[in-house]
């Protein structure tokens, strides 16, 4: 497959400023009819021949200007006719099968509804076009089929009129009025109800708000309504916003390979991300919930209104709309306790992802298969990215550059550099040097010490961008930090400063400190770097008891837990310093579980141990059965050494009400953690009281993080509750879900056993892409498991992406980074991974997908 440049970017030579399209439903065969409106781009140097893309279309018949002609030709998967200068209409027929459309991608059958997906390039699967994001059409979209098996009829825009046609057939048709890229194209047809609303608009106008599901869904989509509701008022406040249709529909559908698509007007989402009521969903998946609705409905403007002008631009919509998103649920959900979530996920996704070998910056240089690059680090880097000229800027001026950015690049497709420039223009900010970190990949590294002589305490910092597969030696980036020094003696700090380091190495000075003061850095998470320093443990304690930042405090703690299992894992220090070490994180701990002034969701937080996969970036080269064996042994050390204050801390949340509000929530979250350390601490008695929570949960939040427990612990109790959450969510697809994932990632010595025997249940199936994470996502992130001596996990994985990559590449091509991790992994152990990497690249007619992260792994 060949390599795309951006550097290679062309505008096409032709403009379709009109599309209309014409479907005759069927699950077996549908027939579209398209017919574009097509004119030279003056932008362009002209082409004799228009190439519109295709993939495994059939053509029945092609028109030029009304008259059919024969003079075109298939050039692979594309149609190439010739074209004369001036304005022309063509209509091409063609058929497509969307039931065998096992990639999910285009026009496809999922539970007897037809549904689309077009993001990146799904629309050539359904007719031809030039799909890319730089066309924009309007579209008129008529399709017709039998009422009983699609009573429902939906597409992008306002629908325009509908009707009865003979032999109990129907049609309907949707306009919609604003031009835009192919991949946001989306039409439902199925059998489905829905939950409808309305939300009046800043200026006055009524919206017509519908989520469509399956009848027995109805009654879970509350949650999402209220998400809607809340997203379209968050967005004309925090950024000046407004929808811009009158009706705005969402689409439950269970088979998809994202977690939802911002289609305009016609948003299709994963079920996982729609439905929710408390007894199937936990909590985590309620914020979930309303975290991807916010998302996608903001879409509407950093995506749709204002989209990318090609596909390296995928960062100037993602990016930017995940911070949108997270800023939002900051609003909805308590900024702290989110941000915190943020950092964790970026550190354990995207910091390993920066530093393997499918690097790449935000804005990447080239690719085979842009679905490969819907990663973390076009996603949350790219929100990191724009999150810290928010910071540099201020809030008021960064939002004076994004109303700029909508002003000047409305109806446009724009490039990150659009994106800048009104930032600076906007903000007022220089972003000269700051351009870097499109360009630059890597988690930079800052490495901080702080002196003191006389009053005065001296800050030096330096920074490096380590080398990355595709560029070795870097430029120093602006790295904005929030500090404070504080007062060891008092706990306090005379006020945060922010400071930018823009070169290699800088010096400060701050005076009027008699003593070394205590140094809070990176707080907020402010920049997307790993700050490295020698830190003493009591620097640490302090700051994780008197932080008045509540990242800073959660990283202290972090901080002090990997610094103590490094150190063990390194055997580079004697047993009384590990054992000083580990008093020194109990006493922390129980400063957290004891703290009446902190609230649970926080204390939950400050509760969980740094990641396996964070704790391996650690390390040049990892030895991941150490790293479980060394944190596991951790755990035990705690659950023991504070098994009554976790008792205490359990049975005191035991007592709130099943409720959704924010103190029972919390509750429930240091439920689960203090279960965590109990059942390492001491397994027996963990047993009793998970299964206790099990038998008396009101909500899905207490049984799961009660059977999460229990599914480590060989037992009765383990089996008992597995067989009875089974039968009692029978049918229940995104909680059987839960099952799968929960028994893939457990504890359990036999995990991988049980993922064998799971894999043949009754109940997996390869087609349902949530049903294939659940069991084997969730098995990859498994680390004792997946990382067995033996090398029977990796075999495991290998053998799901050779089985599933002829099914569905994308959702393949997904499992390929965790066996590509194997550079910085113990010799052994790495041998197995790229031997399993190895077996996979030797087969012949590999996908595009899977073929660029094979080679890449091992490139
Ligand atoms: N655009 C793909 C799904 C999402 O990021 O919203
Ligand atoms: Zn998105």
């Amino acid at each position: 497959p060949p390599l795309i440049r951006r550097v290679d970017y062309k505008p096409f030579p032709w403009l379709v400023p009109e599309t209309r399209l014409h479907f005759d439903l069927g699950i077996e065969t549908t027939r579209v009819t398209a017919s574009l409106k097509v004119v030279p781009n003056p932008d362009a140097a002209p082409d004799d021949v228009i190439r519109l893309n295709g993939d495994g279309l059939q053509v029945s018949s092609v028109k030029l200007d009304g008259l059919p002609v024969k003079n075109w030709e298939m050039d692979g998967p594309d149609l190439v006719l010739p074209l004369s200068a001036g304005a022309h209409e063509i209509e091409i027929v063609n058929e497509i099968a969307p039931e065998k459309n096992s990639q999910l991608m285009g026009l496809y059958a999922s539970n007897g509804m037809l549904c689309t997906q077009c993001e990146a390039e799904g629309f050539r699967r359904i007719t031809f076009f030039p799909d890319r994001p730089d066309i924009l059409s309007t579209y008129l979209v008529k399709m017709e089929g039998p009422v009983a098996q699609f009573p429902v009829l939906l597409s992008n825009g306002n629908k325009v009129s509908a009707g009865e046609s003979a032999g109990g057939r129907h049609w309907a048709e949707w306009h919609d009025p604003w031009p835009k890229p192919s991949y946001l194209f989306a039409l439902v047809a199925g059998n489905l109800v829905a939950r409808t609303d309305s939300f009046t608009t800043m200026s006055g106008r009524e919206v017509d708000l519908a989520v469509w599901v399956r009848a027995e869904d109805l009654p879970r989509t509350e949650h999402a309504m209220n998400s809607l509701k809340k997203s379209m008022k968050w967005d004309e406040e925090a950024f000046g916003r407004e929808y811009d249709l009158d009706v705005f529909n969402i689409v439950a559908v269970s088979d998809f390979n994202m977690g939802a698509m911002e289609n305009k007007g016609l948003n299709v989402f994963n079920t996982k991300y729609v439905l929710a009521d408390p007894d199937t969903a936990t909590d985590g998946d309620y914020d979930a919930i309303e975290g991807v609705i916010g998302h996608e409905y903001f879409h509407n403007w950093s995506g749709n209104r204002v989209t990318c002008r090609d596909w390296f631009q995928l960062s100037l919509k993602e990016g930017f709309t995940v911070l949108r998103d997270q800023l939002f649920s900051q609003d909805m959900q308590g900024e702290a306790v989110k941000r915190i979530e943020d950092v964790r996920v970026l550190r354990s996704v995207q910091f390993p992802e920066d530093s393997g070998p499918l690097a790449h910056p935000i804005r990447p240089d080239s690719f085979r298969e842009i679905s490969n690059f819907y990663t973390a680090t076009v996603y949350n880097k790219g929100a990191e990215v724009l999150r810290m000229m928010r910071t540099m800027a201020g809030s008021v001026a960064f939002r004076q550059g994004t109303d700029l950015y909508f002003e000047r690049h409305d109806g446009e497709a724009a490039t990150c550099e659009d994106f800048v420039k009104a930032m600076e223009d906007g903000a007022g900010l220089d972003l000269r040097q700051f351009r870097l970190w499109y360009s630059q990949a890597g988690t930079p590294k800052v490495e901080v010490s702080l002196t003191h002589k006389g009053d005065t305490a001296m800050l030096t910092l330096k920074q490096t961008v380590p080398p990355t597969p595709d560029r070795i030696a870097k430029k120093p980036m602006p790295i904005p930090l929030r500090i404070a020094l504080f007062d060891r003696d008092s706990g306090s700090h005379d006020g945060e400063r922010l400071v930018i380091l823009s070169e290699a190495e800088k010096v400060l000075s701050f005076e009027g400190f008699a003593k070394l003061p205590v140094l809070s850095i990176n707080r907020g998470f402010s920049a997307p770097v790993s700050i490295e320093r020698e830190v003493s443990t009591e620097d640490l304690v302090f700051l994780a008891a008197h932080d008045d930042d509540p990242f800073a405090r959660y990283e202290a703690m972090q901080d002090l837990v990997v610094a103590h299992l490094v150190a063990a894992c390194s055997d580079s220090l004697p047993g009384t310093a590990l054992e000083a070490g580990r008093a020194a994180i109990a006493g922390a701990l129980r400063k957290v579980l004891t703290d009446d002034r902190l609230d649970d969701s926080m204390r939950g937080e400050l509760m969980m141990l740094p990641s396996q996969t964070y704790l391996a970036e650690q390390f040049l080269i990892a030895d991941p059965g150490r790293i479980h064996t060394e944190r596991e042994a951790l755990k035990v050390a705690l659950g023991e050494a504070l098994e009554s204050e976790l008792v205490t801390l359990h049975e005191r949340a035991s007592k709130l009400p099943a409720t959704l509000d924010h103190a029972a929530r919390g509750a429930r979250k240091v439920k689960s953690q203090a279960l965590v350390y109990l059942a390492a601490g001491n397994p027996e008695e963990a047993a009793k009281i998970a299964a206790a929570q099990y038998d008396t949960a009101q909500t899905m939040t207490d049984r799961q993080g009660a059977l999460m427990v229990l599914t480590g612990l060989p037992g009765v109790a383990r089996t008992d509750r597995l067989i009875d959450f089974y039968n009692r969510y029978r049918g229940n697809e995104l909680v059987i879900d839960k099952w799968f994932a929960l028994q893939a990632s457990s504890l359990h010595p036999d995990a991988i056993e049980h993922v064998k025997a799971l894999a043949n249940h009754p109940d997996f199936n390869l087609r349902n892409p949530n049903r294939v994470r659940s069991l084997f996502m969730a098995f990859a992130g498994n680390p004792h498991a997946f990382h067995a001596a033996s090398g029977e996990g990796y075999r495991l994985i290998a053998d799901l992406i050779l089985t599933l990559d002829p099914i569905n590449p994308q959702t393949a091509a997904r499992f390929v980074p965790p066996l590509g991790r194997w550079r910085r992994i113990e010799p052994q152990r790495a041998a197995l991974m790229r031997a399993e990497l190895e077996r996979i690249a030797a087969v012949d007619g590999l996908s595009r997908d899977t073929y660029e992260q094979v080679s890449r792994s091992l490139g």
